[in-house]
């Protein structure tokens, strides 16, 4: 591994593009011959999962490459002698935009950590030709850009094509041609991962190829299904959702074939999961293979459905359990589809009515397939998957007690807990090398990060003065790195030795990013009214980016935005407080913010969060997490007590005991300082106004609550544990003290605990 070279990460992300040309064609060829000898050689033995996912995020290629090379390995003598550092290869491709958020993300965590461990595992997702956007910040807004991630010619330098193995998917199409089937040629490239030590996975990237349509036929839905991720149009998300499942489905039974296996081998084969619900097609789409290729019975196809198929679920977020309209599917679907879709709703409410488990006629309801004209994906995913998993503690038990309550009576054993975790590799071992050396001195092994239980050998040794020195003056090198690149990228000057309290993610309103603004608001208040208001001089620094269509949430961006101008030019201010946004947070982006936080600000609502992820790679980087009792916060709180942690806000059940009862103007009216702040969204101070936040805040949005997600219920709350993080920050040796505490004890937040439990508890590989 290379993780313990010396190379010279100060210059990451600083590098003008012209530095780049040095990393030439000849080199990324260099990097494909790598991958395709990790591919070629990596045989890895047992049941293969396939895990079908709409997203995945791996972060530019040679980087990840790189990383994993053995020490000795002939690329970095290659690399050496061309004089090409990390930085230059860090920024010499780039991300792949296949994903959004935390979900792509964690497929890209899961696939590094089964590369590593020779873990069969492909990932198997559509080529969307417009990434997920690229964000500029503009005019004090959001701005989107297509994310032109491939050539022009639509290809990716790392991308291996495997056009002999495309596949054909049909659709029943347009109105005019009713009854008449089109067809869609899916054409997979292989883009590899490759592992510690060698060992290599594949995404699977499907891209539309040839469409075989009545002449005359409107072509212009098919020929957008691999555009865009979650595409602004219905019916052609449909067709994403099948066309994924589809391909994937028959990959797999063609390899089942292939090796001479009947199909009722296709469990002892493979593992296919269902990574959120947007692949739930493969359920019924095997059914329909089953029966009309291999002429199975509808019971026979079932039996090996419900071995075969495991359901991972990220959000309890109702907007986000899929549900499709009967009849669009009835349009688009082919009708031996739409057929085996009904069979199985068929065949599951048999199975209810027989349960010995008591359930009353509402709890049936709520756990049909089809029900009001309208398809539930998850429900679906429930029935046949034979594992269904939360990703963190309270996830698993929210799902159990409430989302998912009567499914949990019917099949408890279908239910179990495996939390999320980051690859180290990428997010330690890669990104903050320093560190990763001085955690190293207390290792046994030169391997050590490949066994992140390990880490705990550093915990003895946090009360001694030199190493607390020592990290202190390796984390202040991260953030100068981090004010170097905020520098170069945003105009934007912080203080190296201002706090920098950190939330990077996807700006939604459940996150909270809007909570912290108006605590900003609340700092710049009282810094206007009393010059000498005692506080740690803090940068507040932001980054992620809001979906486009999200009005609510790129409003808070916007008002990031104003607060940056508002304070960063104020000079009464700003020898206090400054605040950054960092544009287009993306993989590459986010390895200099992550190593660079004393803070890691984790806030949403409890119970809303499933996990998040950004918390533990912040955590391994020695950054102390300010957050609530929400998602995987819990088990980071679990490991490192009140000590390790500034906990606040209210707990999920106390949310869940003050809704429909709660009224956030009550807070607004008793509590004049929060008043000041939540008026100053529209009287004018900052040069513009949010008159749709300060509405969500106080009236309500669309006939939903006020203030829906507790924004004003936990603003003291949070005022009360800032203030603890300023007193623990003024003993720098006590923080420093914690922070090393805390690494030491992030070991079970490494992808390689969390592809153990996934192989042992839902891949059934032992
Ligand atoms: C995320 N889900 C969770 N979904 O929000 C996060 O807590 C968790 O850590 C992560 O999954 C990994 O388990 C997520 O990113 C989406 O973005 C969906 C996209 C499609 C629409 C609904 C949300």
């Amino acid at each position: 591994m290379a993780f313990f070279t010396s190379a010279p990460i100060i210059q990451l992300e600083v590098k003008t593009m012209s530095d780049n040309f040095k990393v030439t064609n000849e080199i990324k060829e260099e990097f494909r011959n790598v991958m395709c000898s990790c591919m070629e050689g990596s045989q890895p033995q047992g049941r293969h999962v396939i895990y079908t996912s709409m997203e995945s995020l791996p972060g530019a290629m040679i980087a990840n490459t790189h990383m994993n090379l053995d020490e000795d390995h002939p690329l970095h003598q290659v690399l050496k002698e061309a004089g090409i550092t990390y930085g230059d290869l860090a920024l010499a491709d780039k991300d792949p935009a296949l994903g959004n958020g935390g979900l792509g993300r964690l497929t890209a965590c899961i696939q590094e950590g089964c590369a590593t461990q020779k873990i069969p595992f492909t990932v198997s997702t559509l080529c969307y030709r417009s990434g997920l956007f690229c964000q500029k910040l503009e005019n004090g807004m959001q701005v989107e850009t297509p994310d032109n991630w491939r050539s022009e010619d639509g290809t990716y330098f790392f991308e291996f094509p495997a056009p002999e193995k495309a596949k054909w998917v049909s659709f029943i199409h347009d109105g005019v041609h009713d009854g008449q089937y089109v067809w869609v040629e899916m054409v997979p490239s292989a883009i590899a991962q490759i592992g510690a030590g060698g060992g290599c996975s594949l995404t699977w990237v499907w891209k539309v190829g040839k469409i075989h349509a009545p002449y005359g036929m409107d072509l212009t839905n098919l020929k957008r299904i691999d555009e865009v991720l979650y595409i602004n149009d219905r019916d052609i998300r449909l067709m994403q959702e099948y066309c994924v499942s589809s391909a994937t489905v028959q990959t797999a039974v063609e390899e089942c074939l292939r090796q001479g296996r009947p199909v009722e081998d296709l469990p002892k084969l493979f593992c296919l999961h269902i990574n959120d619900t947007h692949a739930g097609l493969m359920i019924p789409e095997l059914i329909r293979i089953l029966r009309d290729e291999h002429h199975k019975t509808l019971e026979e196809a079932w039996a090996i459905a419900v071995e075969l198929f495991v359901y991972t679920n990220h959000t309890v977020l109702p907007e986000a359990l899929e549900e499709w309209e009967q009849w669009r599917m009835n349009n688009i679907l082919p009708a031996r589809l739409v057929i085996a879709l009904q069979d199985v709703d068929r065949i599951t409410r048999g199975q209810l009515d027989a349960s010995p488990v008591s359930l009353c006629q509402q709890d049936k309801e709520r756990m049909y397939i089809i029900h009001d004209g309208r398809v539930r994906m998850a429900n679906l995913c429930i029935h046949a998957a034979y594992s269904v998993n939360g990703v963190a503690k309270l996830h698993t038990q929210i799902l159990c007690d409430s989302l998912l309550a009567p499914f949990y009576r019917y099949a408890p054993r279908k239910f179990c807990n495996v939390t999320n975790a980051v690859g180290f590799r990428k997010f330690l071992g890669y990104s903050n090398p320093e560190l990763t050396k001085l955690i190293g001195a207390f290792m046994d092994r030169e391997d050590w990060i490949n066994h992140p239980e390990d880490m705990a050998k550093l915990l003895p040794h946090v009360e001694e003065p030199w190493l607390q020195a020592q990290f202190t003056a390796v984390h202040a090198g991260r953030k100068a790195i981090l004010a170097d690149f905020i520098r170069h990228q945003r105009g934007i000057y912080i203080p190296e030795y201002f706090l920098f309290q950190v939330q990077v993610k996807r700006f939604h309103m459940y996150k909270r990013q809007l909570l912290n603004c108006l605590y900003i608001l609340w700092l710049y208040r009282r810094i206007k009214e009393n010059k000498n208001f005692d506080m740690v001089p803090t940068a507040f620094i932001f980054g992620g980016k809001s979906a486009a269509d999200y009005f609510q949430a790129k409003e808070v961006i916007r008002l990031v935005l104003a607060l940056e101008k508002l304070i960063n030019n104020d000079p009464d201010v700003n020898g206090k407080l400054r605040v950054a946004m960092v544009e287009n947070f993306n993989v590459t982006n986010a390895m200099p913010v992550y190593t660079a936080a004393d803070v890691s600000v984790q806030i949403s609502t409890a119970g809303k969060e499933a996990s998040g992820t950004g918390n533990m790679k912040f955590m391994v980087n020695g950054g102390l997490t300010l957050g609530t009792l929400d998602g995987a916060n819990v088990e980071i709180y679990e490991a490192v007590g009140d000590e390790g942690m500034f906990l606040f806000g209210l707990k999920e059940h106390q949310i869940s005991a003050m809704k429909g009862i709660y009224r956030s103007r009550s807070f607004y009216e008793q509590d004049s300082q929060l008043r000041e702040v939540v008026d100053m969204l529209t009287d004018g101070s900052l040069m513009t106004t949010f008159p749709a936040l300060r509405h969500e805040l106080l009236d309500g949005e669309y006939g939903k609550a006020a203030d829906e997600f507790f924004v004003l219920a936990d603003f003291r709350s949070y005022v009360d544990a800032n203030r603890r993080v300023w007193e623990r920050y003024r003993k720098p040796e006590e923080w420093a003290k914690q922070c090393l505490r805390n690494i030491a004890l992030s070991g079970e937040f490494s992808s390689d605990r969390m592809v153990r439990e996934y192989e042992s508890k839902v891949w059934n590989r032992q």
